[in-house]
């Protein structure tokens, strides 16, 4: 039996693995949680982020209104499953040039010590990762970029590493980047990052072809008593462009650009309507977890066609058996 390190959540959103399912992540019956238009303003909701919070959860969410216009909106729930969106998005108290918005989107929400940080996809004469902290979801304070542009998929470990704050991410270029491998920076303050080091790469040969093109980190990695679960996406380039999937890795728990073990194999694809339809079809975008280190089990929230948002289970044993069953 493997075990996730860390706090118990007796309320974790949960349905149990149906009969005669092979793969380790089984969707929720009722996906998709939210809908396109479940605030006004909304285009899309998708690609959002949820913790747990006072006696429920809180979440920022990825909203593109029906200007398609990117922002992030703080919401609230009582179970996890049905979710109140502000219908305002966050804004951020801190240095006016570093709070001035172009877009933001793709949130990561990470409890650290006393707080929960939120970084995303924010633009700044291009895209970087913009972090913010927060106590209650109300008031918000932005602090620097933590790179240059261009980096997308910003994900904070939910503790410090050998005295320092670390950061996955996954450096991109200005568009629709074709290229892309996972890296892990290092900073002693949440400001100054550095002591870069390359996690993983693409898989060029036939042997894992579904994350060929380029790959970034998902939800913050989940310690368990054998390395960081990290759960990622991966996305081939086809003749009707890109398709995403969620892939799996163990990073060592004190060196996390130190890969254990990864997965060959997806853990979950774009097979359902609703992943496989919409804005931009035949895409599953992980970017939260809730875990309950009594059970095992896990909750991923994660985006479909960049669309609507969908919830989906498994357990930390689930995942590390077929991420051994299937290392490259
Ligand atoms: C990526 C990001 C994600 C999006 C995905 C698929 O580059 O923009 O927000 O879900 O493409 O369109």
């Amino acid at each position: 039996m493997s075990k996730i390190i860390g706090n118990s959540l007796k309320n974790i959103p949960w349905q149990e693995k149906p009969e005669n399912y092979n793969m380790p992540i089984w969707r929720y019956t009722q996906n998709p949680i939210i809908n396109r238009n479940d605030i006004p303003s909304s285009n899309s909701i998708f690609n959002s982020a949820v913790v747990p919070f006072e006696d429920g959860f809180a979440g920022v969410f990825r909203c593109d209104s029906k200007c398609v216009s990117m922002d992030i909106f703080a919401g609230f729930s009582k179970d996890g499953i049905h979710w109140e969106i502000n219908h305002e998005p966050i804004t951020f108290e801190g240095d006016s040039e570093v709070t001035k918005r172009e877009y933001r989107y793709d949130p990561r929400v990470c409890f650290i010590e006393d707080r929960y940080y939120i970084t995303w996809c924010n633009g700044y004469h291009g895209p970087t990762i913009g972090v913010a902290y927060t106590f209650d979801f109300k008031t918000f304070h932005q602090l620097e970029n933590a790179f240059l542009p261009y980096n997308r998929n910003g994900v904070l470990f939910p503790r410090k590493i050998n005295g320092n704050y670390m950061m996955l991410s996954r450096p991109s270029d200005t568009g629709h980047t074709p290229f892309g491998d996972i890296f892990c920076s290092q900073s002693p303050d949440l400001e100054y990052w550095g002591h870069h080091r390359h996690v993983m790469s693409t898989e060029k040969g036939d042997i894992s072809a579904w994350q060929s093109t380029k790959i970034g980190p998902g939800p913050v990695p989940i310690e368990t008593d054998e390395g960081w679960l990290l759960i990622y996406h991966g996305v081939i380039n086809t003749c009707n462009g890109f398709v995403y999937r969620m892939g799996a890795a163990l990073l060592d728990l004190n060196e996390p650009w130190k890969v254990i073990a990864r997965s060959k194999a997806y853990v979950l694809g774009p097979y359902e309507l609703y992943e496989c339809v919409g804005d931009v079809p035949n895409v599953v975008f992980p970017c939260a977890t809730l875990t309950d280190a009594d059970t095992g089990r896990i909750a991923i929230y994660y985006g479909c066609a960049d669309t609507v948002t969908g919830l989906a289970f498994t357990t930390v044993d689930d995942m590390l058996k077929y991420i051994k069953e299937n290392a490259f």
